[in-house]
């Protein structure tokens, strides 16, 4: 594979399906159970806190046992040994990424592990239950919620996404569906400025014809496949 400076790589729910977590889109899937509009967006939790706190302890409690993967860990061995500038991106909630090795990851949906108190807006580390309402460890008020993006919500650090898509030469997107936006939307801004693209998924996403080239199969084979050639190994 040609020398690479600059690389962003965006990763989704197909990086960590093999580790035993859902994808949303999949038969089966995290949305097969639930609607959307009912867990995954701001007048969801207005109308049923209840049912969405629910939804996310039991995500939350459910991380503790799945492990990384050989895709997690081919990612932070590439951060490890990669001499260019890499950023990586994910939509992913679990926290897979710096368990596998990552010690730089970007989560642009927030996290399971996060929560966002709704009185003074700050943002804490949480690992615990949020059904039963536990104070803000900032403010003390009974207004924890989830610190997660849902469809509405402005996705985080998307200056810095953006700006790392206007200067790289390489964009990969590993294991998402490209259903969602402004995610679905990296391809395209960072072809037009002069990157080259990959996917790796299991099979081909929404936006596949967008990408210069498409590599078919589990994210565990080919990711470490892939992090060999980057790296000459
Ligand atoms: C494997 C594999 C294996 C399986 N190996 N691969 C019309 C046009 C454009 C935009 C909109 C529109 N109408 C509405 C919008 C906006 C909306 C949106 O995109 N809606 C769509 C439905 C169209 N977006 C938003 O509201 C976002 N905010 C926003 O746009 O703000 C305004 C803005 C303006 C300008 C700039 C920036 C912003 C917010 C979106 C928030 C999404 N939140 C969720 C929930 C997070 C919390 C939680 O986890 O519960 O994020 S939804 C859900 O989808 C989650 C995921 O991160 C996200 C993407 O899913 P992902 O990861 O792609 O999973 P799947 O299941 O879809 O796909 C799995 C893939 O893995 C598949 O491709 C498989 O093949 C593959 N796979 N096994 C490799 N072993």
């Amino acid at each position: 594979m040609a020398e690479f400076e600059r690389i962003v790589i965006l990763t989704g729910a197909g990086i960590s399906a093999e580790s035993g977590i859902d994808t949303f889109r999949s038969a089966g899937g995290l949305w097969e159970q639930h609607r959307v509009e009912d867990v995954a967006t701001p007048e969801g939790f207005a109308r049923d806190p209840h049912l969405v706190l629910n939804f996310y302890d039991m995500r939350r409690a459910a991380l503790s046992k799945v492990e990384p993967n050989p895709a997690h860990e081919a990612l932070a061995r590439l951060e490890r040994e990669f001499s260019g500038e890499l950023l990586l991106v994910t939509q992913n909630v679990d926290d897979l990424h710096q368990r596998g090795g990552s010690g730089k990851v970007l989560h642009m949906h927030g996290e399971l592990k996060s929560a966002l108190c709704t009185s003074c807006e700050m943002r804490s580390r949480w690992e615990a239950p949020m059904l039963d309402r536990p104070p803000c460890p900032i403010c003390r008020a009974p207004t924890l919620r989830p610190d997660v993006v849902w469809f509405g919500e402005m996705p985080y650090e998307m200056a810095r996404i953006y700006h790392a898509l206007e200067t790289c030469d390489l964009f990969v997107s590993i294991g998402t569906s490209g259903a969602v936006y402004p995610a679905a939307g990296f391809v395209q801004e960072a072809r037009a400025n002069g990157a080259r693209t990959l996917e790796l998924n299991l099979e081909p996403s929404e936006g596949s014809r967008l990408f210069h080239e498409t590599r078919l199969g589990p994210a565990s084979q080919l990711v470490p496949q892939w992090v060999d050639e980057v790296l000459g190994g």
